[in-house]
């Protein structure tokens, strides 16, 4: 029995370290490295390419990463009785807090404003916003979500949230599925999308959704590229009616040098940097979930397949 780890993108070598730190029994091998494809039935994947099932024959057990399975939803070979799970960890939900309460103070304060200012040699001071003035919406109040949601709330924001199902009572207020996204959106001033990449969420940063939002919102895009009609979003924005958009992720990353987000003053870009799984945190659940493959028992953080998260 071994684990291999799969990714076009990431760079193997932190994650081979943290794994053989955390258990220095367990075989851990590159796709390279894989001499008997027969022996491998864990797989640790991050955007693999297509076919890593027809590759591994005796394959149980994928393990996103991250926290999202997208790019493992989208692999159409990846048969039914293969269990897929994903990452959980605290940092990772904490890392996005600090992201998201970053970007909203830096706004708040309009320090990307002041920093324009500065390079022009402009001295002019405007007013700016306080925690209780702006009403934060957080659309997928999921293990991230509810995080970034409770953390906001405590600091002294007005916080709402928007998922699919009613959940569990929260200490703000939630909405849930399509009836309720109107309300929703309507009392968001800025709308922080948590939700994954799904059939139901692909393009729910729509024409339509964003001009729900009041005149002057703001939209913060750490959920997927796929979460934003492009076009549409610089079509609102254009239009006045949004303020503009803080965007981590994008629909092809890197994002090509020709796409008109580069060059839009209203909109901030950072490349997919919101929260990164930190590897000496989360091989221990990764590990935890390899032996319970090996003795056939529950998996930790198991993805509802037919959901899509
Ligand atoms: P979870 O699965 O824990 O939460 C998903 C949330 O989205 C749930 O509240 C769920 O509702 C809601 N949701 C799903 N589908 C719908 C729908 N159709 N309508 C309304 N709500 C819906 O995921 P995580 O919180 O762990 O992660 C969320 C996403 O964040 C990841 O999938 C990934 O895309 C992104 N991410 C981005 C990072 C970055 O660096 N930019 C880093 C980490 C994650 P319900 O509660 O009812 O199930
Ligand atoms: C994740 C991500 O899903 O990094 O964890 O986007």
């Amino acid at each position: 029995m071994a684990l291999v780890i799969v990714s076009e993108t990431l760079q193997l070598q932190p994650w081979i370290a943290a794994l053989k730190k955390a258990g220095p029994e367990v075989e851990i091998l590159t796709q390279q490295e894989v001499k008997d494809p027969g022996k491998v039935e864990f797989a640790l994947a991050w955007n693999h390419r297509p076919g890593i099932c027809k590759e591994f024959p005796n394959l149980k057990t994928i393990s996103s990463m991250g926290a999202g399975v997208d790019h493992l939803m989208k692999d159409p070979d990846i048969p039914q009785h293969i269990r897929i799970v994903r990452i959980i960890d605290p940092m990772l939900s904490q890392d996005m807090y600090e992201f998201v309460l970053a970007l909203i103070l830096s706004r708040m304060k309009n320090l990307r404003l002041f920093q324009e200012q500065q390079q022009q040699k402009v001295w002019k001071k405007k007013r700016y916003l306080r925690m209780g003035q702006l009403r934060v919406g957080i659309m997928g109040t999921g293990v991230i979500g509810h995080h970034v949601a409770t953390a906001l709330l405590k600091v002294g924001f007005n916080v709402l949230g928007w998922s699919r199902t009613e959940g569990q009572p929260s200490g703000y207020r939630k909405f849930f599925g399509q009836e309720q996204m109107k309300d929703f959106l309507n009392r968001t001033d800025i709308l922080v999308c948590l939700l994954p990449l799904t059939p139901e969420t692909k393009g729910i940063l729509n024409r339509g959704h964003l001009t729900m939002l009041p005149a002057g919102a703001w939209v913060i895009n750490v959920g997927r590229g796929g979460h934003v009609v492009d076009e549409e979003l610089i079509e609102v924005i254009d239009s006045g009616h949004l303020d503009g958009a803080s965007l981590d992720v994008f629909q092809e990353e890197p994002l090509s040098p020709q796409h008109p987000f580069w060059s839009h003053h209203k909109i901030q870009m950072t490349p997919h940097n919101a929260s990164l799984t930190d590897p000496d945190s989360v091989a221990p659940q990764i590990l935890e979930n390899y032996y319970r493959t090996l003795r056939g028992e529950p998996l930790l953080n198991m993805v509802n397949r037919e959901a899509g998260y």
